[in-house]
């Protein structure tokens, strides 16, 4: 977030919904076709038990009633155009860098403030969620946006299964520290490793508040945070943390990585709010990726109605 430049893309790139909608019946016969019942296995309401291999699609997945209707931004751009730091700090750098990223095994640790810590494979815990297809906008703090189509689950259905205690005020996450596959964890510049992010409980356990392993109805690209990432459309990009290893439950507020490295510029709640202006750049308006021009910023980045009410005798004034 150092760098604030803007591509200009022609908005002939623009790849309209249709077109993915096609696609996808398309991928979806082909896998049927190609591996007959183990295909069939992942379908309907798709038990998660495994993930289907890297670049093969989701079968038949629940539509989501939070979906945006916004049209989508094509998946090239989604996979090309990326912030994931550990890669590199060039938009373009996560797409090559993060090509051989190991994501299986994966194992993700659940600790702190609930009845079942515990480190769990990533089957583990996938396996008794439906996944399902919810498209959202996200509008990262630089000023631009996308609007990308998820396969995941509530963050809130995998919170109550490990059982949150009753001293529980807040979730934090971490990012994977591998500096051996993480290029740009071994360049001091930036940020402190590993990347964290935190929610306060209730904002964690909100139904928008998604855990993500896909994207256009395949696994994540591992540029877009594999093989599982936060998914937390009101609030500012950064608050969307990739490549997850660790859920810590605690009474706390915990340290955040972009806060920690600039905290006049980025705060724990980071809601999206165009009335509060960064101290380098206006937040009134982003350029959602494929526009020619650019648009009005919504509060809450346009889900007000569904989580204004968390924010109640707060001044979002100041916490941006
Ligand atoms: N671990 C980690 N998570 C991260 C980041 C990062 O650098 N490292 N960048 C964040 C920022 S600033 C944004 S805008 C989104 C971008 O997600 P995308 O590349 O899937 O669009 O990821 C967020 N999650
Ligand atoms: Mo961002």
């Amino acid at each position: 977030m150092r760098k604030f430049t803007i591509p200009s893309i022609p908005s002939s790139e623009i790849t309209p919904e249709q077109l993915y909608q096609e696609r996808r019946r398309f991928l979806r016969h082909s896998i049927e076709t190609s591996l007959g019942l183990a295909a069939l296995s992942l379908a309907p309401g798709l038990l998660a038990a495994e993930l289907p291999p890297a670049g093969a699609a989701f079968a038949d997945l629940g539509k989501s009633v939070h979906s945006s209707q916004d049209p989508l931004t094509p998946y090239e751009k989604v996979s090309r155009y990326n912030n994931f730091y550990e890669f590199g700090t060039d938009k373009s750098d996560p797409a090559y860098a993060a090509k051989n990223l190991v994501t299986n095994p994966w194992s993700l640790t659940i600790s702190g403030e609930v009845a079942k810590p515990g480190t769990y494979t990533l089957e583990d815990i996938l396996r008794p969620h439906a996944l399902e297809e919810r498209i959202y906008r996200l509008r990262c703090v630089e000023g631009w946006s996308m609007v990308i189509p998820w396969v995941g689950f509530p963050l809130a259905d995998l919170l109550k299964r490990f059982q949150p205690t009753a001293k529980a005020r807040y979730v934090a996450f971490e990012t994977l520290h591998d500096p051996a596959q993480m290029p740009g964890q071994r360049d001091g510049f930036s940020l402190d490793w590993p990347y964290v992010e935190g929610l306060r409980l209730d904002e964690a356990l909100h139904p928008l508040t998604l855990l993500a392993v896909g994207l256009y109805g395949k696994v994540l690209p591992n540029q877009n945070g594999a093989p599982i990432r936060l998914v937390v459309p009101w609030k500012y990009g950064f608050k969307s943390i990739k490549s997850l290893v660790k859920i810590h439950l605690s009474a706390q507020q915990p340290p955040t990585s972009w806060n920690k490295s600039a905290p006049n510029e980025y705060g724990f709640y980071a809601n999206v709010n165009p009335a509060v202006d960064h101290p380098r750049w206006s937040q009134a308006k982003e350029r959602r990726i494929g526009d020619f021009f650019k648009r009005e910023t919504l509060p809450f980045n346009g889900y007000a109605a569904e989580v204004a009410g968390l924010y109640t005798g707060m001044d979002l004034r100041t916490f941006f």
